[in-house]
């Protein structure tokens, strides 16, 4: 496998690992850069650069360069279609938004991206993304039939499915901004029946939310909104505070 892959098969066995998303649009270039730093220095794992708007291959390019200059922990783009990528990162979440009515969701973009991730040497991982009501934009953009917040056996279905495709990764996302997060029960419920680490994003914005999706069994957690608003204020501290003191030496 990859660099950023191993590192994060190491990162995760001391325990749970944050990843801060960085949109270019609000946080372009050297402010994205600076965002990361501040993120790092607090103990976040990895930078996720995405947005759900239009994101030019220029401006991907310029926050992943100055990114990449700023930290030392890999640079990910968190894409929204092939637009989005830029040879200035490290890796690629290789997504399908499996709950999406859109079949270009779910796996014709990726046809179109596939050769293009190749040539720009980016190191794809492969990742069953699983949006989970309000869904926010993403769930209305992507056309999702989102997963209904009281169904976990539902959410566990799409994330045993995910699994045994041979994807790398599980994410349940209650779509950025969301009121509150993808609810505890159904963490618990898709982590107990799931082998693949799982990630756990959208709406987490204090460290209650993150300490109780950690209790329930989520091992990646990923914040965007809360640095976007806050900077890297009391909300973002309280979060990585209960990820990092979870990890062993
Ligand atoms: C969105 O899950 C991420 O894709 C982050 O959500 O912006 O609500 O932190 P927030």
């Amino acid at each position: 496998m990859g660099r950023v892959w191993d590192y994060l098969e190491r990162r995760l066995r001391r325990g749970p690992v944050h990843f801060t998303l960085v949109d270019p649009d609000k946080s372009p270039g050297e402010r994205a850069g600076d965002l990361a730093r501040g993120a790092v220095e607090l103990g976040s794992d990895a930078i996720l650069l995405g947005g759900s708007t239009g994101i030019s291959p220029e401006g991907m390019g310029a926050a992943a360069r100055a990114v990449r200059s700023a930290v030392d922990v890999p640079t990910i783009i968190f894409p929204e279609g092939p637009t989005s990528l830029s040879p200035e990162a490290d890796a690629v979440l290789f997504m399908s938004l499996l709950n999406s009515r859109n079949l270009d969701l779910v796996i014709r973009a990726h046809v179109r991206a596939a050769p293009a991730v190749r040539a720009l040497g980016l190191e794809p991982i492969a990742l069953g993304y699983i949006v989970v009501a309000p869904g926010m934009r993403v769930g209305e953009v992507g056309l999702v039939d989102a997963v209904p917040r009281e169904d976990p056996a539902l959410a566990m279905g799409y994330a045993l499915a995910a699994e045994f495709l041979g994807m790398r990764l599980v994410y349940l996302e209650a779509g950025s901004g969301a009121p509150s997060p993808v609810p505890a029960p159904m963490v618990r419920t898709v982590r107990s029946a799931l082998s693949v680490p799982l990630i756990v994003g959208g709406g987490i914005r204090t460290a209650d939310d993150a300490r109780t999706l950690l209790d329930a069994g989520a091992q990646i957690l990923v914040t965007g909104t809360v640095t976007e608003e806050e900077g890297l204020g009391e909300g973002f501290r309280g979060i990585l505070s209960e990820v990092t003191r979870r990890r062993g030496g």
